[in-house]
């Protein structure tokens, strides 16, 4: 059973072409075995490095303990990453994305230079890095390098531990045209400004005047409360409510972490086309806040899901943990539905397929013809798959149990999971063992 636009079809099976991309539904090679077979997720929002610290900014380091502590913490690690280093990680979180069901990755990725802020030979060296673990593991990347340039909106420099990830315009895009040349149907380069306190206002003109008009542009928008007073402290707005003055915010632009709005900003963004990246796991764990959903589905707005800080990679959790926020706060049941769609879990994920195209900028997100055949096809020998209807299949697979159901992915027509086992995790988790044992050392 195939889940298209259209609903469950099981009479469809796949016929693609030789860069992986759908020809035919009517197909070739029937599905109809008993799996439930759907697309593959896009995953919006990743910071790679940040896999190989889960789990160890769960101690106090002080009573007031918050975001911005966790920050440091974050940044002390960070230091330590070498380009060997960061691809070992890398292709291991991406092995484990794949073995629960992403079949893209969206990578903001600010880890460009050494320690001491100076570029590397090659200044595209950690891109570079990413590039081959995505290779290597088989997910189809969107990069999106990340334009930081100051340490606050009033425009400070970069503190000693932020100067890794600095650059000025031109260098930023140099970098840009420099990936660009190494593009192909499985890598898509797009843009990410860090975020409104790290790039000023001309540079965001320059940079956005100077590249190809339909790159998609990902950025950090609201996730913090102080960031949202120092927005209106030095630019006089919030920082949707600036950004959506001040920029042609449209279906190109991802909003990450959109988490603190006005009724007006909600509707503005879902106004404007752009796409929310939500991730669930990694704002409940930075006790960022809860994200207006429920209203934001009333305006229409577009959105997906990322794993960000990578302490869950899973998009049951982060879907299960979108809904369970909202019940948890309105003390309701049921809440991301529609009148035409009452399945929670079919809701969910008809909003995630539908925005993948856009913020990742592949042809990518459904069953259609010339998108890429991207697919995770359920175990239909998993228990709490016994006995599921077309109408509860998906909601089971998103609030029932926590045995992963995911048993065979596809990356354009190629199988890289099988029996939910990666082909190549053995020696995957050999080098990140390695890796581990150098970065735990220092
Ligand atoms: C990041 N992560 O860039 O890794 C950020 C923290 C910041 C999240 N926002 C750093 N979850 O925003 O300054
Ligand atoms: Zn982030």
């Amino acid at each position: 059973m195939l889940w298209t636009p259209d609903g469950w079809r099981s009479d469809a099976g796949f016929d693609i072409d030789d860069h992986g991309r759908i020809r035919a539904l009517d197909a070739a090679e029937p599905t109809g075995s008993g799996s439930w077979i759907l697309p593959g997720v896009a995953n919006l929002h990743s910071h790679a490095f940040q896999r190989a610290m889960a789990g160890l900014a769960e101690r106090q380091t002080n009573p007031e303990d918050s975001f911005w502590t966790w920050r440091e913490t974050m940044y002390r690690f960070a230091a330590r990453f070498t380009p060997e280093l960061l691809r070992a990680v890398a292709t291991q979180l991406y092995v484990e994305m794949l073995e629960a069901g992403y079949t893209t990755v969206c990578e903001f990725h600010y880890l460009h230079h050494a320690p001491d802020g100076r570029p590397y030979d090659d200044p595209a060296a950690m891109s570079r890095a990413l590039i081959a673990a995505a290779r290597d593991a088989g997910i189809r990347l969107t990069l999106l390098p990340v334009l930081y340039m100051t340490g606050g909106f009033d425009g400070r420099a970069l503190g000693e531990r932020q100067r890794r990830f600095g650059h000025d315009v031109d260098a930023y895009l140099r970098l840009i045209d420099t990936l660009c040349e190494d593009a192909d149907p499985m890598l898509h380069v797009g843009c990410a400004l860090h975020s409104l306190r790290a790039v000023p206002p001309d540079a965001m003109r320059a940079v956005l005047d100077a590249l190809p008009p339909s790159m998609p542009v990902h950025l950090h928008i609201a996730e913090q409360i102080g960031e949202v007073q120092d927005c209106l402290a030095l630019r006089d707005a919030r920082p949707v409510e600036w950004l959506l003055a001040n920029a042609n915010v449209d279906s190109r632009w991802t909003l990450v972490h959109a988490t603190h709005l006005t009724p007006a900003e909600t509707q503005g963004i879902a106004r404007s086309g752009a796409t929310v990246a939500i991730c669930p796991t990694t704002e409940a764990n930075l006790g960022d806040g809860l994200f207006p959903l429920r209203e934001y589905l009333d305006a229409g707005g577009r959105w997906g899901i990322g794993s960000d800080s990578h302490i869950s990679v899973s998009p049951v959790e982060e879907l299960r943990w979108l809904e369970y926020g909202q019940r948890l706060n309105t003390r309701h049941r049921n809440i991301a539905v529609r009148a035409d769609s009452p399945s929670v879990g079919e809701t969910l994920l008809r909003d995630v397929v539908r925005s993948a195209r856009n913020s990742t900028g592949h042809a990518i997100g459904s069953f259609v013809v010339d998108d890429y055949a991207d697919a995770v096809v359920l175990d239909p020998d998993a228990p709490a798959l016994f006995g599921a209807r077309s109408e509860d299949a998906i909601d089971r697979w998103i609030f029932s149990g926590n045995r992963p159901m995911v048993r065979d992915v596809y990356v354009g027509g190629r199988r890289v999971v099988e029996n939910g086992l990666h082909r190549q995790r053995v020696e995957v988790a050999q080098r990140y063992r390695a890796a581990m044992a150098t970065l735990m050392a220092e």
